[in-house]
């Protein structure tokens, strides 16, 4: 049987290493091998030690769920495949940047710790969703009731959560007298350094305040805003993949869209790659950079999600075969996404309809259901801090409130045929309460604009706010997703 570790036996298009990866040094430990970071970081990573000689290697870590990520690329010396997929045109490219790679339920968290000990370490990056910060969507703390936190609180030397991995690490660099790293967070949420900043001093605080002022005079946290749509891998992506690299099998492979963005915060304490000459911008301030991509894109593809699933589209592309969709979801963008941003220099029209032809990739296959995962974390810098920009300036949010009446429909559980929904989300116990305590229609949106920690307390006060969720609530229910989204495209809102 071919294997991946057998580069000889690859067509001659597939990219493979040709750098010497034994002389690669474990320089970054980066903390959630999920397809994200494979199809996005590392691939930067592999370009600069096949184009510039780079050295910066990867430790993979993985410390909740991807046990089989781990094992599998494990099991083929730490390779994997990131395939590019264009309609009717797929390439790829066998990435060998990877060092070492852990599991904290398999190899044991004091595993994991000194692998963040090692004195090569410069950065710890993060890609472990919104939810694995631990944080309130709404404010950006440190969520002192988390289990994983009441737990790493109780037990510091043996954590269970990401902010407390951290916290350990650079308490035994401490102790060993070793230099701190930076803490670099690529997920998808506003200043996502700051948050992790929070995170990461707000638990070291509760622990030892010595440690956390040690951390706040050491540690950088740079803000990054990372782009790339990978959706999960389906059995469909392998076999293709297997096709691309001519019969072999790669099940740590992952396919995403051609196009790839990383904006950095240039603020690193031990040094960095020099990114820049793989195509990344290092900049002073991300922050105009995140809020663009996280309500243009993020914003619009939540919109996607919640409409499209309950008007019975599977995937994003299937949303952009209805005009309608396509046309709200630019409106959303164009209308009443883009005032609310600080972004200078950037033509936002142009950047929505680059995002619209994006969506339009049929090869993607990116599920509404994935996109709608893990709501209560995702709405607040996608459709709720915009809110706030037009009740602030008196303006219309009528594609916004759709959006997160769409939401509330969605994880009321029933879809438009009457079929249940599959809700995952981090908070799915306090949005049941809130469902099964509360009537079909206005008092259902009361009640889960009661979710404090998704919507805080000035929106559930807002009267215009209120009236804007409850009538889009009211015409779900009454006509159905697509109706609602036509009325909307059609300008009759
Ligand atoms: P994935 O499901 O493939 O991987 C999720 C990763 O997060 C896994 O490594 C898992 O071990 C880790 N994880 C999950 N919950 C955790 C927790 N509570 N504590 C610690 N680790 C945890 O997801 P994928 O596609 O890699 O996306 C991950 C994140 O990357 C997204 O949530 C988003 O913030 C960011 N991202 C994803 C993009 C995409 O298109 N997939 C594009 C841009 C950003
Ligand atoms: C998506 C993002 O799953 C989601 O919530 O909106 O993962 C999106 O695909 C990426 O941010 C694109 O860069």
């Amino acid at each position: 049987m071919k294997r991946l570790t057998d580069f000889s036996a690859l067509p001659a298009a597939i990219v493979r290493p040709t750098y010497n990866r034994a002389a690669l040094v474990t320089r970054i430990a980066h903390i959630g091998f999920g397809a994200f970071h494979r199809a996005h970081q590392a691939v930067f990573a592999d370009q600069l030690a096949h184009e510039h000689g780079s050295d910066w290697g990867y430790c993979e870590i993985n410390l909740v769920g991807g046990e089989q990520q781990i094992a599998d690329i494990r099991a083929q010396d730490r390779l994997f495949t990131v395939a590019e997929m264009a309609p009717g045109h797929w390439n790829g490219r066998v990435v060998g940047v990877v060092r070492e790679a852990l599991h904290a339920g398999v190899d044991g968290i004091q595993a994991v710790l000194e692998a963040l000990c090692d004195a090569d370490i410069a950065i710890v990056s993060i890609t472990v969703t919104e939810k694995g910060y631990c944080h309130l969507p709404a404010s950006g703390e440190l969520n002192a009731a988390h289990p994983m936190i009441v737990h790493d609180i109780a037990h510091p030397h043996a954590p269970q959560s990401t902010p407390g991995v951290i916290v350990e690490a650079l308490r035994r660099r401490r102790a060993r007298g070793l230099p701190a790293f930076s803490v670099m967070s690529c997920d998808n949420m506003p200043e996502n350094g700051h948050v992790t900043h929070k995170v990461v001093v707000g638990l070291a605080r509760a622990q030892e305040p010595a440690l956390a002022d040690w951390i706040e005079a050491r540690v950088s946290f740079p803000s990054t805003m990372v782009d790339r749509i990978v959706p999960a891998v389906t059995p469909d992506t392998l076999a293709r993949v297997r096709d691309l690299l001519g019969g072999i099998d790669d099940p740590a492979a992952v396919a995403g869209e051609p196009f790839r963005q990383w904006v950095i915060e240039d603020n690193f304490v031990a040094g960095r790659p020099a990114w820049e000459k793989a195509g990344a911008e290092l900049v002073a301030d991300v922050l105009p950079y995140e809020e663009m991509k996280l309500r243009m894109l993020n914003g619009s593809h939540s919109f996607l999600a919640y409409l499209g699933y309950l008007g019975g589209y599977a995937h994003i592309c299937d949303c952009m075969e209805d005009a309608d969709y396509a046309a709200a979801a630019r409106a959303l963008m164009v209308r009443e996404q883009a005032p609310t941003l600080r972004v200078q220099g950037v033509d936002l029209a142009a950047y929505a309809d680059s995002l619209i032809a994006r969506y339009r990739n049929t090869a993607l296959k990116h599920r509404t259901w994935q996109i709608a995962m893990d709501g209560s974390q995702k709405l607040p810098q996608r459709l709720l801090d915009p809110i706030r920009w037009h009740l602030a300036h008196g303006s219309r949010f009528d594609h916004l409130a759709l959006g997160v009446a769409a939401w509330m429909r969605y994880v009321g559980g029933t879809d438009e045929t009457g079929a249940p929904i599959e809700v995952s989300d981090p908070l799915l116990d306090a949005i049941r309460e809130k469902v099964a305590g509360s009537a079909e229609g206005d008092a259902r949106v009361r009640a889960l604009l009661s979710l404090q920690p998704v919507f805080g307390t000035d929106l559930p006060a807002s009267d215009a706010l209120v009236r804007a969720v409850s009538d889009a609530y009211a015409t779900l229910r009454a006509h159905g997703a697509r109706a609602a989204v036509r009325k909307l495209a059609q300008g009759a809102a």
